[in-house]
Order: structure tokens, then sequence, then C-alpha cells
């Protein structure tokens, strides 16, 4: 989230769309309630089905899965058109006035650059037109034809109201209500906000469904302000922090990134992401990337990263293509990969095409799972009849079962989705052999350091120097954990203006991040959240909820990331002079000497308004990207794509491209796709709030309140196929069927698409082969092995399926 939960509360326009809130985030839903009762918000949802998000809105429209870059691109359009915009915002703070490279074009759905035959761009050409002096061109009049601002009103111009309801299915009237609204934030003292999941995210085009959101909160000038933003609900309870602390292939903690095969010289993968300023006098935030980057190494390998062998740059993986869960699976379905470990993972239940996964886990020699419970992935090798229907005696696979805690038996902390680390008291021992997840990584690093002193290896030092001080070698404390990613000074720290004055000792915790160094005097786990665990204490066990503000943004209770931030890009809230946009929502403000508030400026703290510094201090030209350079693989804009399985089988705004033409595709998963010759009907997957996906099963209360499968369709289709709520349905696609119960419901209602009726099934995704529920069959054994082209998040949301009376 740009913002967080409580600030919710203080929105105009609340648009739920591509997530259903009140289901799957029941307890921050109460934000939406607190907005509507004292804030008279207006609350719009926007869903396939009408969901018990819908049930509470003023006002829902029906869309047609993966078509919200269509819809969003048409709010565009009416805002461009009707001028509706936040016209000062939009000159200062976005790029709007900046001129594109000659070479940029758009046509018949395809950006320049485009190389059909490894389905990707060269993205040279999107790039802004640079000056003579070294930074980028600007027309501050808005009049070049080639400016951000007039290439995206032709770009989206063919995003009418009727493009709209063609693609999306959703009656015209209530499109253009819906904009009005949204329009009607455009004046500084009104905002909207966003919230979203995976209806957004689950997408072959899924990072750019949100980047249109984005473009929309950028013309409104809603981004940066109370009661705005772009918000991103996340999953499990600890998901943000598993990505802040670069748990994903391509990531190291903090977001640095981990460098390419080819990147071989420190300096050039310093250099690259250390980018130099595009307009004059702008601060880029990223210039500091040095020192986050030098106090990670200094925490990971302590004295043996020396400026000499560039901090120990050799000693970290250098990628040649990302591993992300999909092709891990490929990997192993080739025979590719030898062993697995599952970390508190069920992919068997929680990744597209359960048949590919089988055929995978099946050609491991060994497969570790760590884990509270026996998954269905630690049991894929069990034949449960139609549900699981195997032959063990084929399957060589050796299966590890690591019983683990689970998160309520350990202290530690979990982010939320507003950044928030909270920290957690261990509520009860855990059961029988259980043991903490920490405790069980210390224990086969210990293990393996030992076989690499004894036996010696390829490569062993990484695994030798690894720093490893905690009182009980083979179970760090949360507390030692948390205390490493703060950071400490390793020498004594003086004060930049006064270098006589030490303001921290060496061996301290450092107060935040702002005193991180590139010359080894520091370490730090996780820049990020270096302030969280300081001298003073745990700063995410502070409990004080006072809000002095009265907007909601409880300075002392836990930590938010950046800084103890609770707005970013809150220097946007105010006007170029530094007054706030709005008098009922100051954040921050220029107090003539400095940078105030009541939250922690996202900005240099002493630089004046009118100096030339631009709020987005993350980008190299200061402010927010309409047009995002070469930052995304299909495009600058986002460009509507359908799914890769489409019940219209073309695209109507170029039927020469119909889905993502950068979207990656394995070989042998072209010829797994379905057509809607064979399967007409779109169907998505989602949650109940009764079931924590696959794991609620396990508990008997759970199961008795939805204790079986089922499957969710319109009266119209059920008529069609002559099916009665409570009979039995079997749903195929390209990849395989379930069979569930059928319940027929007003809630989905056909949609009129293109001159064709599109039906839409509705297949929560709870049900599997182990717990004590009823057994069922994976809802993933019936979805497409294709993700988003920049995250690879799979497309479990728009995918083609027929439907028989079983
Ligand atoms: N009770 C409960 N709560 C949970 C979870 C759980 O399993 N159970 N899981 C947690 C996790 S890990 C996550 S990530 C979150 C997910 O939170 P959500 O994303 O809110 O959950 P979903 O139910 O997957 O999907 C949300 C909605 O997207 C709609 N949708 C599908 N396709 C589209 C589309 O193309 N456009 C639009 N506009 N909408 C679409 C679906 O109809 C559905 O209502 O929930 C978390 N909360
Ligand atoms: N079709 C379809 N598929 C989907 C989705 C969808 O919307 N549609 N959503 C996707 C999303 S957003 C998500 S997040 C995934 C969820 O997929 P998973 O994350 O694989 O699902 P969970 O059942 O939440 O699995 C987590 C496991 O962690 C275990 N666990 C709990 N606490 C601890 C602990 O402290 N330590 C350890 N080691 N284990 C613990 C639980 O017992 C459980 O088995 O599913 C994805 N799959
Ligand atoms: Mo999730």
């Amino acid at each position: 989230m740009t913002n967080h939960w409580v600030d919710i509360r203080n929105a105009n326009v609340i648009i739920v769309m591509g997530g259903n809130a009140a289901e799957a985030h029941p307890c921050g839903f109460k934000w939406v309630t607190e907005a509507k009762a004292h804030n008279h918000a207006k609350f719009i949802v926007i869903d396939p089905r009408f969901t018990r998000s819908a049930s509470v809105a003023d006002l829902y429209a029906p869309i047609r899965t993966g078509t919200d870059i269509t819809f969003l691109g048409g709010v565009i359009n009416y805002l461009l058109t009707t001028g509706k915009i936040q016209h000062e915002y939009v000159k200062a703070y976005t790029n709007a006035p900046l001129i594109v490279n000659e070479g940029y074009r758009f046509e018949d759905g395809l950006f320049s650059g485009y190389d059909a035959a490894n389905r990707s761009y060269d993205r040279s050409s999107w790039a802004y037109e640079m000056g003579p002096d070294g930074y980028a061109k600007i027309d501050e009049t808005l009049q070049h034809p080639r400016c951000v601002l007039n290439l995206m009103k032709q770009h989206y111009s063919r995003y009418t109201p009727e493009m709209v309801t063609n693609i999306c299915g959703t009656p015209r009237e209530l499109f253009l209500k819906i904009c009005e609204i949204l329009a009607g934030t455009s004046v500084p003292n009104r905002t909207a906000t966003f919230m979203y999941a995976l209806g957004w995210t689950q997408h072959s085009v899924g990072s750019q469904i949100i980047r249109t959101a984005a473009l929309v909160q950028l013309l409104l000038g809603n981004i940066g302000m109370a009661g705005g933003g772009i918000n991103a609900l996340r999953g499990h309870s600890n998901i943000q922090g598993l990505t802040d602390l670069g748990l994903l292939s391509n990531l190291l903690p903090g977001y640095l990134t981990l460098p390419g095969e080819k990147e071989t010289d420190y300096q050039a993968y310093i250099g690259k992401r250390t980018p130099k300023p595009l307009r004059p006098n702008q601060f880029n935030y990223w210039s500091n990337y040095p020192k986050f980057h030098v106090s990670l190494m200094k925490s990971w390998f302590g004295d043996s990263a020396t400026k000499e062998n560039n901090w120990c740059y050799d000693w970290l993986p250098k990628l040649d293509v990302e591993y992300d869960i999909m092709r891990q699976f490929e990997l192993m379905g080739q025979g590719k990969m030898n062993g697995y470990f599952c970390q508190g993972f069920n992919p068997l239940a929680a990744i597209p095409n359960k048949a590919k996964l089988i055929k995978g886990l099946s050609q491991l020699k060994y497969l570790v799972v760590i884990d509270p419970l026996a998954t269905e992935t630690s049991c894929f090798w069990e034949n449960h009849g139609e549900h699981n229907d195997v032959a063990p005696p084929k399957i060589a696979t050796e299966v590890i079962r690591l019983p683990s805690t689970c998160f309520a038996e350990e202290d530690g902390s979990l982010t939320n989705s507003g950044r928030w680390l909270q920290w957690h008291w261990k509520g009860a021992e855990p059961p029988g052999d259980a043991k903490g997840d920490a405790e069980i990584m210390a224990g086969i690093f210990l293990t393996l350091r030992e076989l690499y002193k004894k036996e010696g290896g390829a490569f062993p030092d990484p695994l030798l120097n690894l720093t490893w001080n905690y009182k009980m070698a083979h179970s760090p404390h949360p507390e030692e954990l948390a205390r490493e990613y703060n950071g400490k000074a390793l020498a004594d720290l003086t004060d930049p203006k006064d270098p006589t004055r030490v303001i921290v000792q060496k061996g301290q915790q450092l107060d935040g991040y702002g005193q991180l160094k590139d010359d080894g005097t520091t370490a730090c786990g996780c820049w990020l959240f270096s302030g969280s665990f300081t001298e003073k204490g745990n700063m995410m066990a502070r409990r004080d909820n006072a809000d002095p503000s009265g907007l909601g943004n409880t300075p002392n209770w836990a930590f938010s990331w950046p800084a103890n931030r609770r707005i970013m890009y809150n220097r946007a809230s105010c006007d170029p002079a530094g007054k706030p946009w709005d008098p009922n929502r100051r954040v921050i403000w220029w107090d003539g000497a400095k940078w105030t508030g009541i939250d922690v400026p996202d900005f240099k703290p002493d630089s004046p308004p009118g100096d030339g510094m631009n709020p987005f201090i993350m980008q190299p030209e200061g402010v927010g990207r309409l047009f995002a350079l070469d930052k995304m693989a299909e495009g600058p804009f986002p460009e509507h794509y359908e799914p890769f399985e489409t019940p219209i089988g073309t695209n109507p705004l170029h039927p020469k491209v119909i889905s993502n033409p950068a979207a990656r595709v394995f070989k042998d998963d072209w010829a797994m796709f379905g057509k809607n010759t064979d399967y007409p009907y779109a169907a998505t997957t989602y949650r109940l709030t009764e079931h924590f996906h696959f794991w609620t099963k396990h508990t008997r209360l759970a199961a008795i309140m939805q204790p079986e499968q089922f499957v969710e369709i319109s009266e119209e289709l059920a008529r069609e196929k002559g099916i009665r709520a409570g009979d039995w349905v079997k749903v195929r696609s390209a990849r395989g069927f379930i069979k569930a119960k059928a319940v027929v419901t007003k809630r989905i209602k056909p949609l009129q698409v293109n001159g064709t009726t599109v039906h839409h099934v509705g297949i929560p995704l709870h049900w599997g082969f182990k717990g004590v529920a009823k057994s069922g069959y994976l809802a993933n054994t019936l979805t497409p092995f294709v993700g988003d082209a920049n995250s690879q998040t799979p497309e479990f949301k728009s995918f083609l399926v027929n439907i028989e009376k079983a």
C-alpha cells in the first residue's frame, strides 16, 4: 500500500476492483465502513461477481474477467477528454510535459521494438528525448505532439465508452457514472483510493492493470494524499515481509537486486543501479544503493567483506534467468532439478496445471517439506482415487517431512499491507516434535557447514564465512534476527557536519538507514527495516495508538517502513510552493526552513520549494511516470490484451495481437491452451471467508462451516445446461477436470461482450485431498501455465472451461 489501512477512512471515494476485501480482508474492511459512516464516502465495487464487498457498496458494476485495463483506460480517456484532471499536479508532479524519443511508436497492438521470435521488446525507443545538457527535454506548455500527455491522449482515445462496454460487458451508464464519481476527486480537497488484490495481479497483464490505476490516480492528484493512493491488499499475514526481505529469486533484501550472470564486474553492477538524475537538481534516492549494498554484505560476511574484494561481490549468485515458481516446475518436469525444499508452501495446491506439477514432483530425487501439516504437496505420491489418481509404485521421489511450528507458536514480526512491522508474541508451545522455522534452517545450515569443513567441496567460501553470532547457534532468537535487519555501527560514526561529534558508537544499533555507509563501517541486513530495532528498543513492539492529527497515522504504533513513514510520496500532498493541497489533510508542509508535519517527509528535509527538486525521489526525473519508459515488459503505456484463453477469441482493439505479446509461455504449454469453441465459459478462482487456502480444511470447525467443494454459475447458464442447484457438475479445461456441487446464483450474470453472451463460472479454490473436510479436487487442475509478463504471477483469474451435469 502507498498508504495504510486506517487511512482508508480518509477517502471520499473507495473503489474495490480486482479484490473482495469484505471476504478476504474482513478485519481491514472495517475502514471502508468507517469511511462511509464518518466521511460519507462513496463505495464502488467492480467485479465479475456480486460479492460480499458488493453487498455493502453504493454502486456495483459487473465486468468480464481480464478486461480491467480497458475499463480503466476508458476512465483515463474520460478524464483527459473532459479535462477533469488536477491540472497543476499533473503538470508539476508527473512526466506529462516530458518529451518522448522520436523512435517511439504504437501500431496495431504493438509498441516499437518488438521481436516476435523471442516474444520480447527491444525497449530502447521507450525513452525521453535528451537535451545537449544531458537532461530529459520538457515542454511546460504541454503542446509538443510527443510530450507524454499528448501521446497518452492519443493512446487512450481508442478506449471510448462504447469500446469499454463492448470488451468489458459493463453497462454504459454504470461505466459513465463511475467515471463521473472518480472525476469528482480531481479537485484538491477530495480523494479516491483503490483497493485491489488478486483480481488484478493474477492475469497475464496483471502489473499493467495496476499501472493503469496508478495513471488514473496521478491524473486525479490522489497519490501522496491522505485518503488516496494505490493500495495493494496483501495475502498471507507476512507476505509483505517476504518481498521486503528479498525472498524472490531475483531479489536481495530491501528490493536490491541480484546480479545477472553477465554482471561479473562489481563497479558496473553498482553503476547500473545508481542512475543519474534526468532533470537538473533532482535528488535520486537510489544514489544510496552502494550504502545499502555494502552494509548488507557486511551484515552477511562481516570481516570477510572488504573494499579490496568488492565486499565479497563474487560470492553472490549470478542469475541466468529468473527462477519463479512456474520455471521451477518447468525445470523439474524436464528432469533438470534434483531436490526441492518447500517451506510454508503447498505448490501442488497453489500453482497452475496440477498434471504438470505431479509430473515435476515425480521426477525429483528428493523433496523436503517444512510445514506443520501433511499437505497435498508432501503427499503428492499418495493415491486418493479420483481426487489424486497417481500410481505410488511408479514414483521414486524421497519425501522428507520436517514438522514446523506455525506463526502463532513463535515470537516475531509480521509486516502488514500498510508496511507496518508489528511484533507478536508466542501464543502457545509447539506440539510434539515441531520446531520453529529458524531452528530448522539453522540446523540444516550448521550441518552443511560442518560437512564443508570436514570434507571440503566446491566453493565453500560463502557458507564458511557467513556471520553466525547467535547466543544459541542452533536456534537464533527472532530478536537477534530483527536486530541484524536493523543494522549496527562497526566503527564510531560521526556527524557529517561535525566530524568531532560521535553520533553512534561502535557496536550500537543504528537509528535508521540515513546512517548507512558505503565504506564498511555499518552492517545492515535490510535497509528498509532500519529504524525498527534501535538502541531505544524494539520499535515494532510499540503499542501507543495516540492519533494527534486525527488522520489515523498513529506514529508510535509499531514501525512503518521506510523510516516510520505512513504515507509514501507525501511531498505530493503539497502544492509546488510547499502548502498542503487540502487544509483538512495536512500530512507534511514546508515551514520556511524545513519540511515538517504529522508524517515523516518523503523528501529531502532541507530542500526548499522552488529549487527544482520534484516529489517522487525514487525516480531519476522526480515525477510520477504516466509513461513508464523501459520498466515494463509489454510497453510504456498499459494496453488491453485478452487473457491467453479468451471467451471471445479475438481482441476487438487489434485482432492481430490478441494476448500479451511479451508473456512467457514454455514450449509444451502452448498446446495446453483451450479454445472458446471447446471451452466457451470464462472461469475465475477465488476465496471464501470461511477458509484460508488449503490449510483450514485441516480444522474441524472451518470444515463444518464450508464442508464441501462447489462451483457457482448464473441462473441463465444453469437453465441452458439443465443444471439445478445442488447437482454434481463436471468442469473441464484443456488441462483436466474437477467435479463439484453446483451453486446456482443471481450473483453472477451473463454479460454481452463483442456481440456474444459471456458466462462466468466461479470456482472457490480451497479444496483438496488432505484434511478433515470432505475430500475434493484441486482447483488448479484446471488453470493454465502462463503468468504476468513482469512478475510471472499465474493467470488464475481468467481461463476457459466447459461445464456439464456429472
Ligand atoms: N478468508 C480468507 N482470506 C484470505 C485468503 C484466504 O484464503 N481466505 N487468502 C489471502 C491471500 S494469500 C490473498 S493473496 C488475498 C486475496 O484477496 P482477493 O484478491 O480479494 O481474493 P480473491 O477471492 O482471490 O479474488 C478477489 C476477487 O477478484 C474478482 N475477479 C476475478 N477476476 C477479476 C477481474 O478480471 N477483474 C476484477 N475487477 N475482478 C476480478 C473475483 O471475482 C473475486 O471476487 O486474500 C487473503 N485473505
Ligand atoms: N487457482 C488459484 N490458485 C491460487 C490462487 C488463486 O487465487 N487461484 N492464489 C494464490 C495465492 S495469492 C497464494 S498466496 C497461494 C497460497 O499458496 P500456499 O502459500 O502454498 O498456501 P497455504 O495453504 O497458505 O500454504 C501455506 C502452508 O504454510 C503452512 N504454515 C503455516 N504457518 C507456518 C509456519 O510458521 N511455518 C511453516 N514452515 N509453515 C507454515 C501451512 O500449514 C500451509 O500448508 O495460492 C495461490 N494459488
Ligand atoms: Mo496470496
